[in-house]
């Protein structure tokens, strides 16, 4: 008689939550590289990032969205849109929350526009590397009074603590289904994307206040040149004049560095050389103009 083999599960997991609370990072752990840019100020991701895990038994589909928050502005307003759709489009949400964090009140806020869902929520309380042991168990409790999880799973994405735990849960709810993606695909966004995040990555790690929430960063031309370059010219927008000088720099030292880091870590990622020119422009307020926002792929504009 034939051997019965398990059968194959797959889905898709929205990875949702406040700004800043690593589920960038948690996405990055899943997927074992770096698909989504990652950094210490809030508002980091702006579009949903899809990320694929495969294994004997199944297949993950995970979608890390834009911190959901109160929007000052259009660009805003689209990002936390992008984030709530995600939620309607899955089988398994994550709710991810810094355990850290004492600002509990805007993740009930958040809870509280996801009381209709009827997919599986999970907790997934972030960051317990920072967090003392003792106090981990009342965290989960004060989040369990919130929103009735389906699971609740303590982890660290950062160090990579408790994932497994975690995606075994996540097999265990998913449908059966087929394999969405080819075995080795760990994302469906061209390279032209990765590139603009990664230099939009390192402008945020270089500046303040205003600047890595004023920047967005534009592909102009890219093109494979003999002896394996890769040649790309980009553009970074940003709000000001002012905003400008400084993304330039000193004879050019600021935007310099933003190059170097961009290409150093993008040529180790894609494996291939690279010819990386950048440009500073200013459009004045874009992230209040839809005809612009949409020019940048913001889409859930409503
Ligand atoms: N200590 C600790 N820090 C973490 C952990 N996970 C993420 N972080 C840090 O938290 C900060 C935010 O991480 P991101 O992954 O960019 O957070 P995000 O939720 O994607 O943020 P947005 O895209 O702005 O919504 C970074 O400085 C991370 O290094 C963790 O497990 N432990
Ligand atoms: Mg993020």
């Amino acid at each position: 008689m034939a051997q019965e083999h398990p059968a194959f599960r797959s889905g898709f997991v929205a990875i949702v939550g406040r700004p800043n609370v690593g589920k960038s990072t948690l996405l990055n752990q899943l997927v074992g590289r770096k698909v989504a840019i990652m950094s210490n100020r809030p508002q980091t991701t702006r579009h949903q990032i899809r990320g694929v895990v495969t294994t004997d038994s199944g297949q993950m589909i995970f979608i890390d969205t834009p911190g959901i928050h109160k929007p000052k502005h259009r660009l805003g307003e689209a990002m936390v849109e992008t984030a709530l759709a995600a939620l309607r489009e899955v089988d398994v949400v994550l709710f991810v929350a810094d355990i850290t964090s004492s600002q509990i009140d805007q993740d009930r806020q958040i809870l509280q526009r996801m009381k209709d869902l009827t997919t599986p929520v999970f907790l997934v309380l972030n960051k317990i590397d920072a967090e003392e042991k003792g106090k981990i168990l009342s965290k989960i409790e004060q989040y369990q009074s919130l929103y009735p999880f389906a699971e609740h799973i303590p982890v660290s994405a950062k160090r990579g603590t408790q994932l497994n735990v975690l995606t075994e849960q996540i097999m265990f709810v998913l449908p059966e289904g087929p394999k969405y993606y080819p075995d080795h695909m760990v994302t469906d966004h061209p390279e032209s994307f990765l590139i603009e995040e990664m230099i939009r990555e390192k402008v945020i790690h270089l500046t303040r206040e205003e600047i890595p929430h004023s920047v967005a960063v534009v592909l102009e031309q890219m093109e494979q040149r003999p002896r394996g370059t890769l040649y790309v010219q980009a553009v970074i927008y940003t709000e000001r004049d002012s905003q400008k000088g400084i993304l330039i720099g000193k004879q050019g030292a600021m935007l310099k560095k933003v190059g170097e880091l961009a290409r150093a870590e993008l040529e180790r990622l894609l494996g291939n050389k690279m010819y990386l020119e950048l440009w500073v422009k200013v459009k004045k307020d874009w992230r209040n103009d839809d005809s612009v926002l949409r020019r940048f792929g913001f889409e859930n504009l409503s």
